[in-house]
């Protein structure tokens, strides 16, 4: 089993989806470090080909050309300056390794920054990428049995692996030639100091051949990590049921993505399918969900937020769903931080899709400005700055290791548990007013709820909870509250 690190009184990662090298190293000091947050997923760090048909989409970056470290986020330098700022406040880099594939099989032939992120030469319908390189023969065509040489059905396991996904140039892992260069790239990111990794589309890829990858990467940069200490690895595997290939063929290589948990969160907070909150007090491994230490859940990611999967949700329900997960010992939590989009919905579809981030009209990414009341400009979203956000993955931290507890509900939409004794949540997601005592597992004393406000100086900015000697409390939640959602822990006690 991979030895990994979630640091003790750090939880949670940011995917800060887009943003320049520069900005996430401010973030990292002005913000994450502080707020205790463990981690960020960058986007993708390799060199990608430049899509102009849509214009500048976000999923060029899933097409590599090379494993050149310049991309729209920003050149080498930054890259290497932002491990070290980030790093050095406590704050890891995960990166968004793309190893299936290389760049669409039509993207033509080309050179300079107007065809790839740093302007390297490729070939795309000869297979050819001389800056990793790459050429015909490290590709599986020959295996693909398919005559689009896509894959076709998601029911034969030979194709979703040799076959192309969306048309994209699939990569013979089992080759030394292409295991020596993808290991070479993922090892230049670890000697920087980059903590881990989340692998793209790893169901399209052998377990043998990733077990083989991971085996051979350094262990951390120990200007930053103890001796010995190895990346961690979030594997990319969808699996909602109904296919042949399983999220646990690769669960004993590293972490994997939990899919049905923000479908199943997402569900509920919907009220589908007679769901209620109550039906969570058995949420985990009967769920059909992996083991709790397997796996990497989240409510939405950059895929299905844009109309695919659980996406969809309202402002005031996702809010409640993140903050249900951050509370709840389940798994390794991950949360999005997004740019807006003009959606344009036709027959279900979003046509805006495609849309990159904010950008001038030269293509280049625009910088994360921060506005005097702490949120982002220009589009940016920042969910992460949300003070329910911020402050649950505090609660987060101070809960840490300590089981779920004193699970109440009232059998259909009002929830409240505890973890051990050092925090309790309580959540109405019913059309009624909330109105109960409950034993909390804290000591007595008057706490500040962290989802209204926050403790600051000895002061309450939001609502306070008074615990009885008897561990009891009273809590009013009224559905029509904007935040219908109380959480105190030992660190918000006044
Ligand atoms: C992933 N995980 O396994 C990423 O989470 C997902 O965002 C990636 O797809 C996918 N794997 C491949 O790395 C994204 C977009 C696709 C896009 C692809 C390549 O969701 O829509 O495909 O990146 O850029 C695009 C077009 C397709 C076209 C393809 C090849 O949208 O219509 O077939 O390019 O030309
Ligand atoms: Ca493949």
């Amino acid at each position: 089993h991979t030895k990994h690190h979630i640091q003790q009184g750090r939880s949670t990662i940011v995917h800060l989806f887009e943003w320049r090298w520069n900005d996430i190293a401010e973030e990292c000091e002005r913000y994450l470090g502080p707020n205790g947050f463990d981690g960020v997923q960058i986007s993708p760090p390799s060199e990608n080909v430049v899509v102009t048909k849509p214009w500048r989409p976000w999923w060029e970056r899933y097409q590599p050309v090379s494993y050149n470290l310049c991309s729209r986020s920003g050149t080498q330098q930054e890259l290497r300056d932002m491990v070290c700022r980030c790093n050095n406040v406590g704050v890891k880099i995960y990166a968004d390794v793309v190893i299936n594939h290389m760049c669409m099989s039509d993207a033509g032939e080309g050179e300079g920054r107007r065809r790839s992120t740093c302007g390297s030469y490729f070939n795309a319908s000869k297979r050819e990428f001389p800056s990793v390189p790459f050429s015909a023969s490290h590709f599986n065509d020959d295996k693909c049995t398919t005559s689009s040489r896509n894959i076709e059905t998601y029911q034969d396991i030979y194709q979703v692996r040799n076959c192309r996904l969306l048309g994209l140039l699939d990569l013979a892992q089992d080759k030394e030639h292409v295991r020596e260069r993808i290991v070479d790239y993922m090892n230049r990111l670890v000697d920087m100091g980059v903590a881990g990794f989340r692998v793209d589309a790893c169901k399209h890829m052998w377990p043998e051949d990733l077990k083989n990858v991971y085996s051979r990467l350094h262990n951390l940069n120990t200007t930053w990590f103890t001796q010995g200490s190895r990346p961690l690895i979030y594997q990319e595997v969808i699996d909602l049921g109904g296919e042949p290939i399983k999220a646990t063929e690769y669960s004993g290589l590293g972490l994997v993505t939990e899919f049905k948990y923000g479908t199943m969160l997402g569900s509920v907070i919907r009220k589908w399918n007679q769901g209620k909150l109550s039906d969570l007090k058995t949420c985990g491994e009967s769920w059909d969900l992996l083991p709790s230490g397997e796996a990497l859940v989240f409510v939405d990611n950059h895929d299905n937020q844009r109309g695919h999967g659980a996406g969809g949700m309202l402002h005031k329900m996702y809010k409640m769903a993140v903050a249900f997960m951050l509370a709840h010992p389940y798994g390794v939590t991950r949360v999005m931080s997004s740019y807006r989009w003009d959606r344009r919905v036709v027959d279900g579809k979003d046509q805006n899709d495609w849309i990159g981030p904010p950008s001038f009209p030269d293509g280049s990414t625009k910088p994360v400005p921060i506005q005097p009341d702490g949120s982002c400009g220009e589009g940016w979203v920042c969910e992460h700055r949300w003070p329910t956000i911020r402050n649950m993955v505090m609660f987060r931290n101070v809960v840490d290791g300590e089981p779920l507890s004193n699970w109440w509900d009232n059998g259909g939409n009002q929830i409240a548990f505890g973890r051990g004794n050092q925090g309790f949540i309580v959540i109405n997601n019913d059309n009624c007013s909330l109105d109960v005592m409950l034993y909390t597992g804290l000591h007595g004393g008057t706490y500040c709820d962290v989802i209204s406000g926050q403790r600051s100086g000895g002061r309450c900015s939001g609502k306070q909870v008074t615990v009885g000697g008897d561990g009891r409390a009273h809590f009013t939640i009224s559905p029509s509250d904007p935040d219908p959602v109380i959480a105190i822990h030992t660190h918000s006690k006044l």
